[in-house]
């Protein structure tokens, strides 16, 4: 059975970006699973499976539909229980939640000064429409002036991944000696930059840099392939 995952989507439906969206397709492809993407622009994902979502990812395996990236690496897990450990455990689960939560309040944010203006860019011209509506009204600004008020040089990228580069200077992997779904959840940050941008903010001489290196060659160079041209 092939699953298909709903991925978000530029202009060019090879442009799949999305933090969670990149999550989930590290994790199926770490259970070894058959899989196929379906490119979804902004203006689409209120349609997908019956209108029932707003958010994606979602992903259909046969008959069952999830969403949101932890419910779907959790039931991945149970479901393909034989297939190598996204989390090895109730503990890793628990501390997954840690590790998502740190993610979205310390790395997103910072990956989005970099890259939200470029993200519009990519966007067919209805979803750039959608894109510029809703995030300004969330950043209570134009993309343009948002954009303008944070400096490019990846700074505060580098101090928010200081806890990370820590981690990696004693193991390989934030899940031990191989990658968990606690992996995927920070990798899914730094790649929403690397598909949204093209300039490369990771130091080369760190930790953070030879792990991301890592996991962008796994899966047949999964993740290395997913920068393309706008
Ligand atoms: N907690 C959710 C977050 C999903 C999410 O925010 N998805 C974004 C794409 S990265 C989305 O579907 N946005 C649609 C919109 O902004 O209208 C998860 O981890 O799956």
């Amino acid at each position: 059975m092939t699953i298909q995952i709903y991925e978000l989507c530029g202009a060019n439906p090879e442009r799949l970006f999305s933090p969670h969206c990149w999550k989930v397709r590290m994790a199926v492809a770490h259970k070894g699973l058959d899989w196929e993407t379906i490119p979804t622009p902004f203006t689409e994902v209120a349609t997908i499976e019956g209108g029932d979502t707003r958010r994606i990812p979602v992903i259909r395996d046969g008959d069952t539909v999830v969403e949101e990236s932890l419910e779907i690496a959790k039931y991945l897990e149970a479901t393909y229980a034989d297939a190598p450990g996204l989390f090895n455990g109730k503990a890793a689960e628990a501390l997954t939640i840690q590790i998502i939560n740190w993610s979205q309040t310390a790395l997103h944010p910072e990956v989005a000064k970099l890259c939200l203006l470029d993200i519009h860019n990519s966007l067919a011209p209805v979803d750039q429409a959608f894109f510029r509506r809703s995030r300004e009204k969330m950043f209570g600004c134009t993309l343009e002036e948002f954009s303008a008020k944070h400096p490019k040089n990846g700074d505060g990228l580098g101090r928010a991944l200081v806890p990370l580069e820590l981690t990696l200077k004693t193991q390989p992997f934030i899940g031990g000696d191989s990658p968990l779904f606690a992996d995927y959840v920070v990798f899914g940050a730094l790649q929403w930059l690397r598909t949204s941008s093209s300039a490369d903010y990771l130091n080369e001489d760190t930790a953070v840099y030879k792990w991301f290196e890592s996991l962008l060659d796994r899966y047949d160079g999964m993740g290395r392939k997913g920068r393309v041209a706008a």
